[in-house]
């Protein structure tokens, strides 16, 4: 019965991407490295200027993608510096299941580097209310343990949607998005989540527990971790998940080149301002 199962799962899958895949075109935007264009990525096949990636598989993929990218979460036939193309398609192929919850397979696919944690309902009558709600239930769960979060949500027009949580700032009490959609919404409650009239449904909550490349354990990977990491190789250090920062079983120089060019496109961002959700 389980073979069966498996079976039909291959069959459901297979078809599933040979759609996906096709309507889903190198060229233009989607040939700049992941790493660069993620937190742009859309679903949509009517692309605009801001728009690098074109499929109708759905802005869920396009979210736990755009998590994977911004936590170096490992691929074996694609790495955050292949285009955007190479990446979200091996993305889908691996870490995306529809026989599955989603977020549930993509947390064991990346295992042990994440755990999916849970899935909570908001239960609210108006967006806005929805929108102190969702942040306050990420709000509480700052702490040690850095954590991703996907918003499921109904859009004003009745459509599904999800968007990933970029950052919280605990200063405007705001949640910044990897926003999937055609117009890109900056923050929950900001003009564009009101016209499409957002309304937070539920939250998909992933627990980070490794960053690869994040040596010195903040959940950003910037040049500090390449430096702490360049010491570290001069002694005998003992593996750790943390350290290796492309995932290939050692410990090598390869780990501190693999940090800095990360590096090269986080900086800046992280010199933002935005806060890292942890
Ligand atoms: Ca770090
Ligand atoms: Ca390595």
């Amino acid at each position: 019965m389980k073979n069966l199962f498996a079976i039909l799962s291959a069959v459901v899958l297979t078809s599933t991407l040979s759609l996906s895949v096709s309507a889903f075109a190198p060229g233009g935007a989607a040939d700049t490295p992941a790493i660069e264009s993620f937190s742009t990525w859309t679903q949509f096949a009517s692309p605009d200027t801001q728009t690098p990636a074109i499929d109708e598989t759905g802005c869920l993929d396009y979210s736990l993608a755009k998590i994977a990218v911004r936590y170096n979460l490992p691929l074996d036939g694609a790495d955050v510096f292949d285009t955007s193309y190479t990446y979200y398609t091996e993305f889908v192929e691996e870490a995306i299941h529809p026989a599955y919850t989603k977020a549930v397979y993509f947390s064991e696919h990346f295992a042990p580097l994440v755990r999916f944690e849970e899935q909570v309902p908001i239960n609210a009558d108006t967006a806005s209310q929805s929108w102190e709600q969702a942040y306050e239930y990420c709000h509480s769960l700052q702490g040690d343990i850095p954590r991703a979060f996907v918003l499921e949500m109904h859009t004003a027009s009745g459509s599904s949607h999800f968007v990933a949580v970029e950052s919280l700032d605990p200063v405007q009490e705001r949640l910044y998005l990897y926003d999937s959609g055609d117009r890109f919404s900056e923050y929950l409650g900001d003009s564009v989540s009101q016209s499409r009239g957002y309304h937070v449904e539920s939250i998909y909550t992933i627990k980070i527990l490794t960053v690869p490349g994040d040596a010195d354990g903040d959940a950003q990977i910037t040049l500090s971790d390449a430096v702490l990491l360049g010491m570290l190789l001069m002694h005998d250090t003992k593996y750790d998940l943390r350290y290796d920062a492309n995932q290939d079983g050692l410990l090598t120089a390869e780990d501190t080149d693999y940090i800095t060019r990360y590096a090269q496109y986080t900086q800046l961002s992280a010199e933002g301002g935005n806060a890292s959700i942890k």
